[in-house]
């Protein structure tokens, strides 16, 4: 297993900025020891959206999805550890904030509003390659 330092890609999603959860889910991301690289508050271009979503684009939640992500502000977050792409997915939860276990930021903080399963608030890099593409995207 590598020990060697790895970034990756945090959104707080539009329904984590609008109920002032940043701070809280910010809190979580350090106080597992995580460390803050770069910070920024955005309402990005749809081009930015479809370009993130570009795995899903024509399944049937795409559209909702991107609407949903232009919705409002997003704080994008890039992060830095060992493990971080794996470890905060863990932190995270699973996809589905109604059944995400808690104890993580989904499971503890979010819940289906409405039927809406894109309102799970945070959004993590999957993989070395996702966080690479991703961090590009919305850092550089
Ligand atoms: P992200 O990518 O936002 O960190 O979420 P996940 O990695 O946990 O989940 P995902 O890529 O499979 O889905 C992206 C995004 O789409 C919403 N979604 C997903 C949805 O509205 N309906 C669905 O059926 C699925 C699978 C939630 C997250």
């Amino acid at each position: 297993m590598s020990t060697q330092i790895e970034e990756t890609l945090v959104l707080v999603k539009p329904d984590g900025v609008a109920r002032n959860l940043s701070g809280e889910i910010l809190r979580r991301i350090e106080a597992k020891g995580y460390s803050l690289v770069d910070v920024k508050l955005v309402e990005p271009d749809r081009s930015l959206l479809v370009e993130h979503y570009a795995e899903h684009e024509g399944k049937p939640f795409f559209e909702p999805l991107v609407e949903f992500m232009e919705s409002g502000a997003i704080l994008a977050l890039r992060i830095a550890g060992e493990r971080v792409i794996d470890g905060f997915r863990a932190l995270a939860g699973t996809t589905d904030p109604t059944t995400a276990a808690p104890g993580t930021i989904r499971g503890d903080l979010g819940r289906d509003w409405g039927g809406k399963v894109q309102q799970n608030l945070v959004h993590g890099s999957d993989s070395a390659e996702s966080a690479a593409r991703e961090l590009a995207l919305w850092f550089d």
